[in-house]
Formats: structure tokens, sequence, C-alpha cells
């Protein structure tokens, strides 16, 4: 079997956190592991949807995504977080909210990397001036002191990436 805990994936917007969490659900789920992604999509919309993207509002944001994947690590699953989680401080609280089942991965693709994939036209609409403060361009991101893994989606493929996620569940979650 294995274990409960949290999959932190942090990094800037365009990085790959959303691909690299749905791939990676896809791969435990596979091998029968109780797992779950948390993100923007599913949570955003329904248990965070009065909170924007001032610094206060991605705090509450996080705090919250910590607290819920703490209790999904309690009941034994593994939750997958996919959230650019730009605060230092607002990850350490995750951490401290899941204790020694919180593993952060910074999901390390550089800014320029990201600007040029521009998926949504995001960045874009950041360097216009029409969507305020956006992480990277009007908002800081302080990347990770000491994260248990690093993927970097500009040097690796995504399928690269994904398998030393896996590797690293396996060698981390089982009991
Ligand atoms: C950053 C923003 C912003 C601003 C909207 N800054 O690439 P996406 O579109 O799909 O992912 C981004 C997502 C970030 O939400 P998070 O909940 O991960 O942010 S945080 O952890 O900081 O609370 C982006 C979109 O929302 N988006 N406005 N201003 N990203």
């Amino acid at each position: 079997g294995h274990k409960g805990g949290v999959i932190w994936l942090t990094g800037l917007s365009g990085a790959g956190k959303s691909t690299l969490a749905v791939e990676l659900e896809k791969r435990l789920f596979e091998k029968g592991m109780n797992v779950f992604v948390l993100d923007g999509d599913n949570v955003r919309h329904g248990l965070n949807a009065n909170l924007g993207f001032s610094p206060e509002d991605r705090a509450e944001n996080i705090r919250r995504v910590g607290e819920v994947s703490a209790l999904f690590a309690q009941a034994g699953a593994i939750a997958i977080t996919s959230f650019i989680s730009p605060y230092r401080s607002d990850r350490d609280r995750a951490r401290e909210a899941a204790g020694e089942a919180f593993h952060e991965v910074h999901v390390a693709a550089d800014l320029k990397t990201c600007e040029e994939r521009d998926p949504k036209g995001l960045y874009k609409k950041a360097r216009a001036g029409e969507i305020k403060e956006f992480t990277g361009i009007s908002a800081p991101y302080e990347a990770p002191d000491n994260p248990q893994l690093t993927v970097d989606t500009s040097a690796g493929s995504i399928d690269d990436c994904v398998q030393q996620l896996v590797d690293y569940v396996e060698a981390n979650f089982r009991v």
C-alpha cells in the first residue's frame, strides 16, 4: 500500500503544473493508488470562488488548499496540488498543516519559456496592463529554497518530468 500525503507543485503560470498533475494522477491511479488533483479548475470555481489574485487573496487561497490537502493526507490519499503559490510564507503554512506528509515540488520553467508558451495569452495581456498583479510580470514569484524535488519542463520533456515524479512517489510513499 501507500501513505497519504501532499505533492505540492509550485511554479509560474505556463510552467506545466496542471499538465504534470493530471499525468501524474493518471500514472498513480493506474498503480491502484488513491490520488486526487486539487487545482484552480476545481477549487477556484467552488471553495475559493470569492478569492482573486491580491497577495491577501492568494494567501487565503493557499491556506484553504493547504488545510484541505492535509485532510486528504490524513484520509490516506495522495493530494496533488497545482497552484502557483508564489509566496514562500504561504507555502510554509501549507507545510505546517500537513507536516511530514508535505512534499514540495518546484516546477521550474523560467519566465522566458513560460511567456513564450503563453498558452492562454495571459502574459500578453499582463504586459499590456490588461491583467493586474500577474505573477512574474507585475507580481512576485518566490522560488522554493529547499524543495524535495525540482522538475524543469524547459529542460526535459513532460514525459521525463512525470517519470521523475512517479519515481519520487514510489520511493517516498510506499509502505
Ligand atoms: C497569476 C493568474 C492571474 C494573476 C489569473 N496572476 O495559467 P493559468 O491562468 O491557468 O494559471 C493561473 C491561475 C493561477 O491561480 P492560482 O490559484 O494557481 O494562483 S495562486 O496560487 O497565486 O493563488 C492563470 C490564472 O489563474 N490567473 N489572474 N494575476 N495567475
